[in-house]
């Protein structure tokens, strides 16, 4: 067992720690055309309202950290990732995590950010972690590492694993230390395969056991095309929580998956005096 390993994140004002035993670090899942049908035909249409809403809201219903995502087919993405990140920290002080593929528009993106952000993200495909962790380096960056590498998606959590540790050890030979990457497991949808959310499951308690780094997921793909997605959502994430998931990217404003998280801090401990629960609760009976 190591010993967990807080990874801080920042903005031009903000800080925000993300550490096993605090509140979990609710990142936003919402501005992604590539996710989001709406947000991308509102980016198509040279629409930036609903990204400013949806930061807004977004903070406003507890994510303390922004995912933003500009994959619009045919679009200019370094230009219009900066644009989108720009415009988000124009409307809230939140921390963003740079979600992305491409290496040409991480490097645009780290360039306008001001504060340390979330790589989103590196995998284990040479290719991938020559591109991505030098920037990392260069801008004092953390990283999502994504449990995957030239030989695709692993089946077992042990391979899974093993390419976290990969990463890890790559990262570090650049000289950037376990407490700044951020292992993601893989949720991906049990709709397709059943042990999805399992696999998911088991690789968070093994990641955490082996390196005591901090763990995210894209946790509402786990639920792509079933019906009644915030049920699966609620009980998926509070089970990620008990396995040791600190930082999921999901939809805050889903309010069974917001009370779901809140609750499962609540039984990990993560909640002294239940203060975030009641405040939560107050706030729900103000309205
Ligand atoms: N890991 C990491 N990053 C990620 C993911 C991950 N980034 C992208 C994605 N996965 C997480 N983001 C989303 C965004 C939206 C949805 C799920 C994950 C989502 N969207 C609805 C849908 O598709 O049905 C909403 C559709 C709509 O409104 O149009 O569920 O795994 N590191």
């Amino acid at each position: 067992m190591t010993a967990n390993l807080t990874t801080i994140l920042s903005s031009k004002t903000k800080q925000v720690e993300i550490y096993r035993s605090r509140p979990t670090v609710m990142i936003g899942e919402r501005i992604n055309p590539t996710g989001r049908k709406k947000v991308l035909a509102a980016l198509q249409a040279g629409d930036f309202d609903i990204v400013r809403q949806d930061a807004i809201s977004q903070v406003a219903a507890g994510a303390v950290v922004l995912d933003v995502n500009a994959g619009v087919p045919g679009a200019d993405e370094p230009a219009l990732l900066k644009k989108l990140m720009q415009m988000v920290m124009e409307v809230t002080d939140v921390p963003l995590c740079i979600d992305t593929a491409d290496p040409e528009a991480l490097a645009a993106a780290l360039s306008v950010y001001e504060g340390k952000p979330l790589v989103n993200s590196v995998n284990g495909e040479e290719r991938a972690l020559s591109a991505v962790l030098p920037l990392v380096k260069e801008y004092g960056a953390a990283v999502i590492a994504l449990c995957m590498d030239d030989d695709g998606i692993p089946e077992t959590p042990e391979k899974r694993l093993a390419v976290a540790g990969k990463i890890i050890e790559r990262a570090g030979k650049l000289g950037i230390p376990p407490e700044d990457v951020v292992v993601d497991p893989l949720a991906l949808t049990m709709g397709a395969e059943s042990n999805a959310g399992r696999i998911a499951l088991e690789t968070t308690a093994l990641v955490v056991k082996e390196f005591g780094v901090n763990v995210t997921m894209g946790a509402s793909n786990i639920s792509f095309g079933l019906p009644d997605r915030k049920y699966i959502n609620s009980t998926f994430i509070a089970m990620a929580i008990h396995a040791g998931l600190t930082c999921p990217i999901t939809n805050p404003m889903v309010s069974e998956v917001m009370l779901a998280v809140l609750a499962a801090d609540l039984a990990m401990g993560r909640d002294e005096y239940a203060m975030n629960w009641i405040k939560a609760y107050r706030a729900r009976n103000k309205k």
